[in-house]
Order: structure tokens, then C-alpha cells, then sequence
């Protein structure tokens, strides 16, 4: 792809393909790209970017890389060395805990979210390669949990769906045991859709995005709300009713609605039967 910069921030790196795919990829390499409020903060607005932007479908999420000595990462979590007494400091002193907020604009984004692992997807890292909509990993990626090691947790969507993808048992080995887990056993329990070669990452993820990009954006994120309807409670009804209303707003009616309610006058839907 013909990446062109989007817009500059000091954490992450923001790309546009120009032919429907952006690419956002944390660049704190030599910190296994964890992540400061501020990371998170600059991939909220990078999101919010993309979410309003018509001609993007497809989201590439990655960590720059390699660092000094030449290891690769996708992300290690949240920054150990900023936190606080109850979040991550950010540049004001304010403790924040602001990558839940992220986790919830991918679930909800209506684009495909694609992670791109290049090497370590840990804690809070392995849990924003979890919330995309893909995951592809290279050969080398490791994956894993420390929270009950560093003492963290994250009980939401970092357990709970989870144990959706790779299922009880194995979560609660994840989690419980702190290992690290090789690419191949990731594939193996669900938590990847493939693997590649580290060369031939970012290639692999643009197939996989223009394999999606020729489909239907209408198709597509509604299914997304749909996968995540099952899981998200009302929050997910919402998400996925809410396309259904802006469907319904382009019949004509519901224009009859609109339209009896401006020229004040009751609605007449006679036109329109109760369709088995
Ligand atoms: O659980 C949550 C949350 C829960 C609820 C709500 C919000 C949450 C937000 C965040 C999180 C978390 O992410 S908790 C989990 C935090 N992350 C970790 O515990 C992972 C820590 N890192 C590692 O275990 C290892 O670094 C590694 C397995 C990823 C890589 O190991 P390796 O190749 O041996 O590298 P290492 O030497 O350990 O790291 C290289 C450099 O990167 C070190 O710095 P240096 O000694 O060169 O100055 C290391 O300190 C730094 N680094 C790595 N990860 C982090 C880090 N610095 C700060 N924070 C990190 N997470």
C-alpha cells in the first residue's frame, strides 16, 4: 500500500492507504509499546478520525517496530513505569485507566478491525489484539497475561470474552498460570485467525482488507453488531438495534411519520401491511 501520514502524534503512528484502509500502529518500541494515557488518548482520536471518515473500512492496528536490539511488539500493556495509586499518570498527574474506553470504540467501531501482531501481545496489549475484529500474528508473536503477576486484572472483556473465543478452561489458565503462549498455540485455542511471516505481516493484513473492502460496508457492520449483540448485552442490543433504525429511516414509511408529524396531520401507514 501507498501509506500516506494522516496525522502526527508523539505515541502512535497514523496512516491512510488511500484506498479505504487506515493504519494506527503504537510506537514506543523500546517499551515493548506500552501504553501512557497519553497512547491511549492519541488512539482514541485517531479512531474517532477513521469511525467519521466514509471511505475507510478497514482499520490496521499494529505496534512499530523493531527496537534497539531488534525485538518486535504489538503492545505489553499499560506503561509500569507511570503507574499510579489507582490508574496510569498521565502528564497532568491524573490517574486514568483510559484503554477501556478504547476497547470499547473498536467493539462498537463500524469498520473491520484488524490486529497485526508482530511480537509481544501482553496484558492489556493482548487484550486490545482480543477486542479487534481479526487478529493475524507472526511466527515469532508471543502472547500472555500478568496481571496476577504485576497485580492488575482485567476482568471485562480481557476474561470474559476471552473465555468467549478460547473457552473456560483455557482462560482460566491464561490468567490463572501468567505463561506465555507462541503463535501457533494461539491459533490452535482461537485467540489468532493466522499466522505469517514477519516480512509478509503487513501484506497479509492489506489481502485481508481488501478481501473485505469489495463486500458490503452495509453487510459487514451489521454483522459486526451482530457478533457483538451476543455478547454485549444491552449495550450490544443498542449497537446493533441502531442500524435497524437507520435502515428503517430510508423507507418511505417512516418518511410518512416524519412527513405527518411536520405537516401536522395523523400518519397514514394503509400502504404498508404487516408482512409475514
Ligand atoms: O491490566 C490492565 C488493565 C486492567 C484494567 C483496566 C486497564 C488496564 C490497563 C492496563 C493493564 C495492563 O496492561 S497490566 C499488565 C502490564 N504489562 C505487563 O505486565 C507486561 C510487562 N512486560 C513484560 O512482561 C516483558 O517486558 C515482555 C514479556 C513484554 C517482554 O520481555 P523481554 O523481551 O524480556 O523485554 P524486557 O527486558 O522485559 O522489556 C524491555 C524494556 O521494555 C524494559 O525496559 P529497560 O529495562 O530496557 O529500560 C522494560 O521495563 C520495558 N517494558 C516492557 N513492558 C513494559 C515496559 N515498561 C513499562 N511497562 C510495560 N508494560
Amino acid at each position: 500500500s501507498n501509506w500516506t501520514e494522516w496525522k502526527s502524534y508523539e505515541d502512535i503512528l497514523f496512516h491512510n492507504s488511500g484506498d479505504g484502509i487506515a493504519r494506527i500502529a503504537i510506537n514506543r518500541p523500546e517499551k515493548r509499546n506500552a501504553f501512557r494515557p497519553k497512547t491511549v488518548c492519541e488512539m482514541l482520536d485517531a479512531f474517532n478520525l477513521v469511525r467519521n471518515d466514509e471511505k475507510i473500512g478497514v482499520v490496521l492496528l499494529t505496534g512499530a517496530g523493531p527496537d534497539k536490539k531488534g525485538v518486535f511488539s504489538f503492545c505489553s500493556g499499560g506503561d509500569q513505569s507511570i503507574r499510579g495509586q489507582n490508574g496510569y499518570e498521565d502528564d497532568e498527574g491524573t490517574q486514568r485507566l483510559n484503554v477501556l474506553e478504547l476497547q470499547r470504540l473498536i467493539r462498537t467501531l463500524p469498520k473491520v478491525v484488524i490486529a497485526l501482531v508482530p511480537g509481544f501481545a501482553i496484558g492489556g496489549g493482548q487484550v486490545l489484539q482480543l477486542v479487534c475484529d481479526l487478529s493475524i500474528a507472526s511466527e515469532n508473536a508471543i502472547f500472555g497475561q500478568t496481571g496476577p503477576r504485576v497485580g492488575s486484572f482485567d476482568a471485562g472483556f480481557g476474561s470474559s470474552y476471552l473465555a468467549r473465543l478460547v473457552g473456560q478452561r483455557k482462560a482460566r489458565e491464561i490468567w490463572f498460570l501468567c505463561r506465555k503462549y507462541n503463535s501457533k498455540e494461539a491459533l490452535e485455542m482461537g485467540l489468532v485467525n493466522a499466522i505469517t511471516k514477519i516480512e509478509e505481516l503487513e501484506a497479509e493484513g492489506v489481502i485481508w482488507a481488501r478481501e473485505i473492502l469489495r463486500n458490503s460496508p452495509t453487510a459487514i457492520r451489521i454483522l459486526k453488531a451482530s457478533f457483538n449483540a451476543e455478547c454485549d448485552g444491552i449495550a450490544g442490543i443498542q449497537e446493533l438495534s441502531g442500524y435497524t433504525t437507520q435502515l428503517f429511516y430510508s423507507t418511505d414509511e417512516a418518511k410518512e411519520g416524519r412527513d405527518a408529524f411536520l405537516e401536522k396531520r395523523p400518519p397514514d401507514f394503509s400502504d404498508y401491511g404487516w408482512t409475514p
